[in-house]
């Protein structure tokens, strides 16, 4: 039998500890562990974790404080085939979510969990996303067996007292319950409860699967929270420019996996744009509300970055080089025989020796890869040298730009203007990213994934779409809606744009846009830089390149505006009326030319 320390702030709460009560008469863990979120108990906690193998020290010169933990081979990255709404209805949860029966989902798993825990420690992990004291902040609590998500949401979220503190006595805070279960494929369901504010997750330890903090609840349970309290729960990166004149403007931007959204979050810029920089307020999530000057002002709910290592050097992300220098645990990377971590891209070749992701010995010439193609570093954001000064500001950020973005060879121009904020609904709502070889062995197959919110929205998509133009007409003063394209290709085959830190200069003609201080040419899909718009000093690229990068081919829109048609019919009819017709209007456009 478990019983609760009776000097944890915790066990004041009556609704808290009546919960993990019963969590744990359920689970049946040898010991309770109350995470406080101290110095010492994180030391305390790595030592154990060491000791057991889950986590194995770096060289402690090469990387202070860094640790490799490989995962079960079988659990290497987010699922969405078993990941769940569980509403009262299915309609509720739309056509593009798996759905279950609140019930009979709760009544599965209470019996795959009883007795789960027994020989092991339960964790209680309470913690703050959004900055302390903010009117975003909002608490949670995950309940875990595993000593390696305690460590991760240590990193991850605002840990431990802070939590307890916020709470007092409210029983108002996200109820997560994680068990490890063996990490069985058969056995490994991750479920959401909106109406009850709860998740539990099983059979999983990878990071978007077990830290319930992160998109469990700060997307898929928040958006749901966002749409009936009138706020934005959205899959973008925040990040502030600052011009040599000290003026700061904010853009938060929303992209799929796998398309430089940390790197473009903590963007270093080009030698033209000596005195410029860019601070990162987040590189993941962003909850949005409007503020009392009628603007829309953005907080990022986590407080650490959960970022894919593969292709990080120090081209593509030197901040992140640096930050990745200590305090960091990887995991999946590849371990080098003086105790440093190596993967494919990193920008320097792996010594002889090198053990891959799994610790076997790896051979570069049998074509393997060394570090999984999904192995991730897990790093505080005080880490990051570029980090916004306004990262933990209560008040967030005011946003001038929105941002929508995918991997397109074809078709959508480095940058593209909307209209106005129905169109911007619009062209979010239709936005895809084309598949590459690697995930599906088809390439140029376009996923649609509006707002890149597809395996992260709580509830119906077209509700979803509603809820964005409902909000546009709530907010005095929208931030401008933008649309980019880093991926564009040549008739050659070679990218028609540099990208990394050459995105700066479509920044910059997005910030100018968005302070009214550049022009722009209309086209029938929106609106594009003229030419001698988007600064191309020290490029090697020319204003007839940027041209065929900005170029709207009519032939290769009239196959998108078919795709996009399909994708919004199968969506079903709660897709709003003025999303449809703002496709008809393009079709129009097209014809009218
Ligand atoms: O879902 S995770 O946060 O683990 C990674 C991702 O963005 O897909
Ligand atoms: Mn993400």
């Amino acid at each position: 039998m478990v019983s609760l320390p009776n000097k944890t702030a915790g066990a004041e709460n009556q609704s808290l500890a009546q919960w993990v009560g019963e969590i744990a008469r359920l689970t049946r863990p040898d010991r309770l562990i109350w995470c406080d979120g101290s110095e010492a108990e994180r030391d305390r906690l790595l030592s154990e974790a060491v000791a057991a193998k889950v986590l194995l020290p770096l060289e402690r010169h090469r990387r202070p404080g860094c640790y490799l933990h490989r995962s079960n081979p079988n659990d290497v990255a987010r699922t969405e085939d078993a990941t769940f709404i569980c509403t009262p209805s299915k309609d509720e949860a739309g056509p593009t979510n798996n759905w279950a029966e609140p019930k009979q989902t709760y009544e599965k798993l209470s019996k795959w969990l009883e007795g789960s825990m027994a020989g092991g420690a339960m964790y209680v992990v309470p913690y703050v996303l959004g900055p302390l004291g903010s009117r975003f902040a909002k608490a949670g609590v995950e309940l875990t067996d595993s000593i390696y998500v305690a460590l991760s949401m240590g990193i991850m979220t605002r840990m431990g007292a802070p939590a307890l503190d916020m709470l007092g006595p409210a029983g108002d805070f996200n109820r997560g319950l994680h068990c490890t279960l063996g990490c069985e494929p058969q056995r490994r369901l991750i479920c959401h409860f909106p109406h009850d504010d709860t998740v539990w997750s099983v059979g999983s330890n990878y990071g978007g699967n077990a830290l319930l903090s992160k998109k469990c609840f700060a997307l898929r349970i928040a958006s749901h929270m966002a749409r009936e309290e009138e706020w934005l729960a959205e899959h973008m990166l925040i990040l502030g420019v600052q011009s040599p004149q000290g003026e700061t403007t904010y853009v938060a931007a929303a992209f799929p996996s796998a398309c430089g959204k940390t790197n473009l979050a903590m963007l270093t810029p080009p030698p033209a744009f000596d005195g410029w920089r860019v601070f990162t307020v987040g590189d993941d999530i962003a909850w949005m509300r409007i503020g009392a000057d009628g603007r829309l002002w953005a907080v990022n709910p986590e407080f650490g970055y959960f970022g894919v290592a593969p292709g990080t050097n120090a081209h593509s992300n030197p901040n992140a080089m640096r930050m990745l220098k200590h305090d960091t645990i990887f995991t999946n990377v590849a371990l080098t025989p003086d105790g440093d971590i190596w993967w494919e891209g990193i920008g320097v070749e792996p010594p002889s020796g090198t053990l891959d992701w799994q610790g076997r010995p790896w051979n570069a010439a049998s074509g393997a890869k060394a570090a999984h193609p999904n192995s991730r570093f897990t790093t505080p954001m005080s880490n990051n040298p570029a980090l916004s000064p306004h990262a933990e500001d209560p008040q967030g950020v005011p946003i001038s730009a929105i941002i929508f973005g995918g991997r397109r060879a074809s078709t959508v121009p480095l940058v593209l203007e909307a209209f106005d904020w129905s169109h911007g609904v619009y062209l979010g709502a239709t936005m895809g990213s084309e598949t590459t070889a690697a995930a599906t062995g088809k390439v140029g197959v376009i996923r649609r994934d509006p707002m890149a919110m597809l395996p992260f929205c709580g509830y119906d998509m077209g509700q979803y779409f509603a809820h964005w133009l409902a909000m546009g007409r709530k907010i005095p003063r929208p931030p401008k809606i933008f649309m980019v394209n880093w991926f564009r290709k040549d008739a050659d085959g070679s990218f028609l744009w540099p990208g990394y830190g050459e995105n700066m200069r479509v920044l910059d003609w997005i910030i100018k846009r968005a302070n009214h201080r550049a022009g722009a040419e209309q086209t029938p899909v929106g609106l594009v830089p003229r030419a001698g718009e988007v600064a191309l000093d020290g490029l090697d690229i020319t204003d007839e390149h940027l041209k065929r990068a900005t170029a709207i081919d009519a032939r290769e829109w009239e196959v998108e505006l078919e795709g996009q048609h399909q994708f919004l019919a199968r969506l079903g009819g709660t897709v709003p009326g003025e999303v449809m017709q703002q496709l008809s209007r393009a079709r129009r456009a097209f014809k009218a030319r």
